[in-house]
Parts: C-alpha cells; structure tokens; sequence
C-alpha cells in the first residue's frame, strides 16, 4: 500500500466528516500532537470543549492560578524561532500570560484551522471492519477517523464535594476550574473556600486582601512551601534564552523534567547544622527545590522524611502566631512530600489576618449547604459567594466521562476499574488505533516536558505504521501486563505511594475511587523514556502492528 493511504480513511458514504486522526484535547499537548500529524501531512481534527485552546489554562482562570514550574522551563521547545520571540514576564507565569501564550502558539503555526471548539466528544467507538472510530459529539455530530489521540489533559475532570444542598446555594458559587471570564469581585463579601490543595492556596492568598471576610474549611492539612516568584526583565529574559539549551538538557536529565533533581546525600548521613543549613536554603529558593532537590530520601526514608516534616512545621509555626490555627495547618496524616506539595506566598500569612477563619472539619463536619452558607456540626454560617476548590477527578477521570469503547464493545471505564492498565501509557490492549497522550502509567512531571516526548513518541508510532502499511496499532497481552507490572514496581517504596491523594487515585467524590491504585510511572522521566526509546529502536517489537 502506498504510504499516502495507509492509516488514512476513505470517505464514508453519509455525511459523516472523515480524518487521519481526531485528537481530543486543544490544550498543550494537543496543540503539540497537531502539529507535529501536519507534518506527516495527515488530515487532523481536534475536539476541544471550550470556546478557546489552552486546555488546563483555558479552565483554570481562579484568581492567583500559576506556575509552580519555573516559566522559562514551561514553554515548548521544538521551535527555536518562538523560543526567541516569547517573553515570560515573571518565573512563575500567572494564568492570563499562559492562555496568551498558547493561544499565541495556535495563531503562529496556524493551527486554529484544525480546531473544532465547543465540541465535545462523548463518545468513540471503535468499528473492527473499517479498523476507525467512529466519534460522536454531546450535540449529536459525527465523525469517523483512523486513529484517535487523546490529549485530554492529567487534572481535567472536575469533581464537586458530595455535600448534601449544593444546588440550593442562593448565592454565587463557582468550582475553581470552572471559573467564570467576567470579573468576579471580592470587595466586603463574606466568602468561603471549600479545599486547601495547591488550587486553594493559590486562590486563598490571592483573595484574602480582598475579601470582607474568608472561611476556609480544611479536610486535610498541607504542607505548603514558599514560591519566591519574581519578575523577569528584558535582559534577564535575554540571558534565559540564550541559556535555553542548557536548561531543557538540564529538565531532560532529571527524574520530574524539572530543573531540580535530588542531593545524592542521604538526610542521615550529615550532620544536623547541614541539613538545617541546606533546608534553609531551599526554603529561601524559588519553586520546586525543596520537593524535588532535596536529600535523595527524604520522600522513601519515613525517617528522613520525618526531619524534613518537622522542619516545615516549625516554619508553620513561625509564621502563623495562633498557635492552635498552626497546629491545625499542620499535616498529621502524612510526611512532607507525600502529596504534591502547593507552593505558596503569604499563605500561612493570611490566617493572621482577624477577617480569615479556618474551619478543620474534621472537628466540625459540614452537615449541608443551606440557601445561606454552609452548616458544620457546630455553626451556621451565612456566603455571598462559596469558592469549591475541591480538585479533579485525576488522570483517569477525563477518559470515564467519555464512553470510549473498543473491540466487541468493551468499555474502557470497565477495563480500568481497578486500574489502569496500559502499555507505555500510550496504548491500551482491546482499543486499537487510540493513541494517549500523556495518559495513565506514563511519566508524569513538568507537564510541558513530558508531553513534548509523549506526542513525539506517538508520532513516530505513526510514522512507522504509514512507512509500513499498518492499519493497526494495538498493544499486546503480554506487552501490557509487563508495563503495568513493572510500573507497579516503580511505585514501591515510594512514601507518596501511602497516601491518599489525586496522585494515588483517590477522590472519594467519585464512585468507586475510595481504594488506592498505581496511576502513574513513578521510576523517573529518564528511566521512562529510556524504555520507549528502546521499544521505537526496536521497531515497536511489543506492539501488534497489522
Ligand atoms: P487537590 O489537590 O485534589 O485538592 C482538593 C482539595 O479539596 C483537598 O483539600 C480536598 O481535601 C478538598 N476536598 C475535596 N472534596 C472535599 C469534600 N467533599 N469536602 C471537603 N473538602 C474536600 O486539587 P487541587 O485543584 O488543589 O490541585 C490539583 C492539582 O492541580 C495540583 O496538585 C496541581 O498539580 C495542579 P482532601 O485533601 O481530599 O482531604
């Protein structure tokens, strides 16, 4: 078969609209996988349910939504030509320069062209005899297309507490990834926040200095660290691109794509005034230093991990001066970096504030949500606006809330609901022809990093199937059971691994994610690419191409 028809579908008889591949998903890694199905020349369809690209930065526009990974290390970096061209204006990017950002992205490869918003994709279907999938939208529409490519994002479903009256608020309430585009104001409102993960502590220190008053209630305590965000100037800019080589070899290297990696030290093995000395500095540092560039145990040795607890703890209570209002923003069900740490400024700051009141429910459970407020065992408050800051239904969410169902109509929420189960976290055994990008039991990390290697990768699958005549593409028994065996084996030892976290699957505002489950590839984004190279160099051997 000549290479211009392989993995490329005929068109159908009814009106159903026939490609190459659909991608699901205009956020960054969609962005990325359409450019890169141009370049093979390949007629290319993305979905995108919002009325813009930008994925996570076109939904999360909470006030103080940003950056935990430094700017500079955030853009893509497969064109030099927008390298020069972007100015990152801070280290830590807020929401509105990263939405300008990709949207800059789809105008300068014209890519617009190729996205179809407000369209979202309930469900994909895959026919054996015309080897496609056959997609429909939540509006009825229908498209048929030889591969689909989900770019559907790791934190994109999001989930709302189950609390009993939710619906029967009389004032404003709003999910953080929901947040509206108008301006929402905060001036002398009674407000409350629901959640204290990272998206709650960017929103609460953002709107604390405004507000009339702030109630939050906390379910778990985190252990926040400081951001030390700072602007970025013409001439620093310039040095930040001249050093761009330098810094995407440096997150290539390291085990989250970050420009941190681990001390080889043991927390152990140095003397108490050096380890106290070398927190400090990362303490004083910007971004993820002090989760990803610390002592080489501290998140697998409960020991050493238990130091650096107690060290962040006693920032805690340096900083907040009601010592009962401290210990209850201290964690006291896991160690520091057992779930993904919020980086913070003038965070534990704002609970000095007389307008600010944290509500631990665990002492004082909220019983409902009234017309007015909200109800806890013990007090009846009364809101203007109710602020849920409740996360998302993580990694797999976003693939339950499509009804995606392969070979003789097996659904994929079935198959996965123990778990996942993948091969490389690209391919899923009985969907063939479904590409994931940056999907379950791949390497997670710096997201930008890690999904430019992740649509490359699928790429080249791609590319050797056209070059080969494949119309096929599936993942093996065998091929699958070893990868999820052995992403399973990463994950051992790991104190995160313990913890119940968006990380560990759990969100037990979704039916059936209360147990515990390997979700991700926890052996490092080296370690990760150095086995997807080798399967690609092997002409993709644990794959059935046919
Ligand atoms: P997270 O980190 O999952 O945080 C969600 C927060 O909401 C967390 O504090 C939850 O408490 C809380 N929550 C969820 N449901 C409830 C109910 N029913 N009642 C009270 N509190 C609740 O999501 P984020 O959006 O903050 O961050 C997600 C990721 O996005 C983040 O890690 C970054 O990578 C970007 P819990 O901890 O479950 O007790």
């Amino acid at each position: 078969m000549a290479t211009s028809q392989v993995l490329t579908r005929e068109a159908e008889t009814d009106e159903t609209e026939v490609f190459d591949a659909v991608i699901i998903g205009a956020g960054v890694s969609g962005l990325y996988q359409l450019y890169k199905l141009r370049e093979l020349g390949m007629k290319a369809r993305v979905f995108e349910t919002g009325t813009n690209v930008g994925g996570t930065w076109y939904w999360n526009r909470y006030p103080g939504a940003r950056f935990d990974s430094e700017s500079w290390t955030y853009g893509y970096s497969f064109s030099k030509e927008l390298l020069d061209e972007w100015h990152w204006d801070e280290h830590f990017s807020a929401q509105p320069e990263t939405e300008r950002y990709l949207n800059y992205v789809a105008d300068k490869f014209d890519l617009r062209r190729d996205i179809q918003l407000r369209s979202r994709v309930s469900s994909a279907q895959y026919r054996e005899d015309t080897r496609s999938w056959d997609i429909t939208l939540d509006d009825g529409r229908h498209y048929s297309a030889r591969l689909l490519i989900t770019a559907i994002g790791v934190l994109s479903a999001p989930t709302m507490p189950r609390i009993p009256g939710v619906e029967t608020f009389r004032g404003q309430s709003c999910h953080t990834a929901h947040w509206p585009k108008e301006p929402v104001t905060f001036e002398g409102k009674r407000v409350a926040v629901i959640g204290t993960g990272a998206t709650a502590v960017q929103t609460i220190q953002t709107i604390a200095k405004d507000v009339g008053s702030l109630t939050v209630f906390q379910r778990t305590a985190q252990w926040c660290a400081p951001l030390h965000n700072a602007r970025i100037g013409e001439e620093e800019m310039q040095g930040i691109r001249a050093r761009y080589p330098e810094i995407f070899a440096r997150c290539y290297e390291t085990p989250g794509c970050f420009v941190h990696s681990p001390d080889p030290r043991s927390a152990l093995e140095v003397t108490p005034e050096e380890r106290e000395a070398f927190w400090e500095k990362l303490y004083a540092e910007p971004g993820f230093g002090i989760w990803q560039g610390n002592f080489r145990d501290i998140l697998i040795d409960p020991e050493a991990n238990a130091l650096i607890s107690d060290f962040i703890a006693r920032k805690i209570r340096e900083r907040v001066k009601n010592p009962v209002v401290a210990e209850r923003l201290i964690p006291k069900n896991h160690g520091f970096g057992g779930r993904r740490v919020p980086l913070e400024t003038h965070y534990y700051e704002v609970y000095n504030q007389p307008n600010v009141e944290l509500v631990d429910i665990n002492e004082t459970p909220i019983e409902r949500i009234t017309p007015a407020g909200i109800k806890t065992s013990d007090t009846e408050y009364e809101f203007d606006l109710i602020i849920y800051a409740t996360g998302f239904d993580a990694i797999t969410g976003a693939f339950d809330r499509i009804d995606i169902r392969g070979v003789n109509g097996r659904r994929l929420k079935d198959e996965w609901k123990n778990g996942p189960q993948t091969y490389l976290g690209v391919l899923v055994e009985g969907f063939p022809n479904m590409l994931m990008v940056m999907g379950p039991h791949a390497g997670l990390g710096n997201f930008p990093r890690a999904a430019e290697y992740s649509v490359e990768w699928a790429t080249g699958l791609i590319r050797h199937a056209r070059t080969h005549g494949i119309t096929r593409i599936e993942a093996t028994h065998a091929g699958t059971e070893r990868w999820t065996e052995h992403v399973k084996s990463t994950g051992v030892g790991l104190l995160a691994n313990d913890v119940d976290s968006w990380m560990t699957g759990i969100n037990r505002n979704v039916d059936g994610k209360d147990t515990r489950k390997i979700m991700r590839y926890s052996g490092g984004y080296p370690a990760y690419r150095e086995h997807c190279d080798a399967v690609a160099a092997e002409e993709y051997h644990e794959i059935r191409l046919e």
